[in-house]
C-alpha cells in the first residue's frame, strides 16, 4: 500500500480535503489518511504515478516533504 507523507493538516476538515483529492486520481482507492502522524495511504486498482499524488496535495495548498 503506497502511502506519502502530508504537512499541513490541522484538523478533520484538512483530512478530508487531502482524502477527496486523492481519491479523484485514476487508479487510487481506500484512501485512509492519519492526521497525527500526518501520512495518507491508499490502494491501487492502477499504477499510480506518486508525482501526481503529490501534485494534487500541494495544489490544494499542502506539502508533501521530500
Ligand atoms: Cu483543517
Amino acid at each position: 500500500m503506497p502511502s506519502i507523507t502530508v504537512k499541513g493538516m490541522t484538523c478533520n476538515h484538512c483530512v478530508m480535503s487531502v482524502t477527496k483529492a486523492l481519491e479523484a486520481i485514476p487508479g487510487v482507492t481506500g484512501v485512509k489518511v492519519d492526521l497525527l502522524s500526518g501520512k495518507a495511504s491508499f490502494e491501487e486498482t492502477a499504477p499510480v504515478d506518486m508525482a501526481v499524488v503529490k501534485k494534487a496535495i500541494e495544489k490544494i495548498g499542502f506539502e508533501v516533504p521530500g
